[in-house]
C-alpha cells in the first residue's frame, strides 16, 4: 500500500520518501522492518514430514502462529528426506527470505547448507530437532525439548513399576527415524535410567520410523521373535498404537499382558492410556508455532536470543490421562 503519486499529491509523495525510511511500507512497526515489499517478514521453514500425529499438530501450530503474527511462511514438507530438506534451505536462500526455520530429520551432515545460509545473511533457527553441528555459530538457536530427559523420565518410571520383580523383565524398544535427535536421545535417556535395575533387559530394538503402519509391522517380528515380552518402550505415540494392533492380534492384552510406554502425548495416544492400553506417557509438546514467531522477529531485528530454549513438558499415568484428556488441544 505506497502512497500512489498522482498529480497533485506533492505533500503526499514528500511524506513518502520520508516515511520509507523509517517505517519500512505500510505499518507491521512490530517486525522491526523486512525486505518483503509489504514489510512483513518472510519465513521459510522446512518441515520434516506429516509421519505422525505430534508432527500434525506442529505444522498446524506454525502456520497458524505464522497468520497471527503477520509473519509470510513458505512452507515446505520434506516428506522425511534429508535431500529434500537441504533443497528446500537452498531454495529459501535463493529467494532471499529474512530468516529460515527447520525441523531436521537425522542430527548429521548439516555443515554446508548451513554455511550457504550464514554466508548469505540469513539467520537460521532450529525447532523441534537439533543437529549435530560442532561450530555452534551455524545457527541462532534451537528451541525444542530435551529428549534425552524425556527418554529417562520414560525409564525411570518403569524402574519404579518394577521395583518388586524377581526375574528378568524383557522389553522391546520401537526406535524413531534412524538418526534423528528424538531416536538417538530417547534411546540414551531410557538405556541409562533402567541400568538402575539389571532385571531390565532390552532384548529388541528396532526402528519404526516414527510411523504407526511401521510400529505395527515391527511389533508383530518382535512377537514372532520373542516368546516373552513384558514392556513396549515406543519412542511415539503413532508406533505405540500401531503396536496396539499387533499386540491384540497375537491374543495379547496391551496394558496388561504387556506394559506400554510411549513418547509425545497426542490425543490418540491419551485416549490408548485413559482406556488402559498404554500404562505411561512422557510428554513433547508440539505447540512450538508462537514462540518460533518471537524467535524469528528477534532474531531478524538482529536482537540477541538464547542459544537453547527448552519447551515445558509432564508425564502422564492413566488417571492423568483420564483428567486431562478433555481439554487436550491436540
Ligand atoms: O516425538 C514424533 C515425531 O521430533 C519430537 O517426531 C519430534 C518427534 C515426535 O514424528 O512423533
Amino acid at each position: 500500500m505506497r502512497t500512489r503519486r498522482t498529480a497533485g499529491t506533492i505533500i503526499a509523495a514528500f511524506a513518502s520518501v520520508l516515511l520509507a525510511g523509517s517505517v519500512a511500507a505500510c505499518g507491521n512497526s512490530d517486525t522491526g522492518g523486512g525486505s518483503a515489499d509489504d514489510g512483513r517478514i518472510t519465513l521459510g521453514f522446512s518441515q520434516v514430514g506429516a509421519e505422525s500425529g505430534w508432527r500434525t499438530a506442529n505444522t498446524t501450530s506454525i502456520k497458524e502462529a505464522a497468520a497471527e503474527a503477520g509473519i509470510e511462511l513458505k512452507f515446505d514438507d520434506a516428506q522425511q528426506k534429508q535431500e529434500n530438506q537441504i533443497k528446500a534451505i537452498r531454495n529459501f536462500i535463493q529467494q532471499k527470505v529474512d530468516v529460515i526455520a527447520f525441523s531436521p530429520v537425522v542430527e548429521s551432515g548439516w555443515d554446508t547448507v548451513l554455511k550457504e545460509a550464514r554466508d548469505a545473511d540469513i539467520p537460521v533457527i532450529l525447532t523441534d530437532r537439533s543437529v549435530d553441528s560442532a561450530d555452534k555459530s551455524l545457527y541462532k538457536t534451537f528451541l525444542g525439548s530435551d529428549f534425552v530427559k524425556e527418554g529417562r523420565l520414560a525409564g525411570e518410571w518403569l524402574v519404579e513399576r518394577t521395583r518388586s520383580a524377581s526375574g528378568p523383565v524383557n522389553i522391546v524398544e520401537l526406535q524413531g527415524t534412524t538418526g534423528s535427535a528424538p531416536a538417538n536421545d530417547r534411546k540414551e535417556g531410557f538405556a541409562k535410567a533402567i541400568a538402575a535395575n539389571p532385571n531390565l533387559k532390552i532384548v529388541a530394538s528396532q526402528s519404526g520410523d516414527f510411523k504407526r503402519a511401521d510400529g505395527k509391522q515391527v511389533m508383530e517380528q518382535f512377537l514372532k521373535a520373542n516368546p516373552k515380552i513384558d514392556v513396549l518402550f515406543a519412542h511415539n505415540d503413532d508406533m505405540g498404537l500401531g503396536a496396539l494392533e499387533a499386540i491384540t492380534a497375537a491374543g495379547k492384552v496391551p496394558g496388561k499382558d504387556i506394559t506400554i510406554i510411549t513418547i509425545d502425548a497426542v490425543k490418540d495416544g491419551m485416549q490408548a492410556l485413559a482406556d488402559g492400553k498404554f500404562n505411561f506417557i512422557a510428554e513433547c509438546s508440539p505447540l512450538l508455532g508462537p514462540q518460533l514467531m518471537d524467535l524469528a522477529k528477534k532474531v531478524h531485528a538482529g536482537e540477541e536470543v538464547p542459544a537453547r530454549i527448552e519447551t515445558e513438558e509432564t508425564t502422564f499415568t492413566q488417571e492423568q490421562a483420564r483428567e486431562a484428556l478433555p481439554n487436550r488441544r491436540y
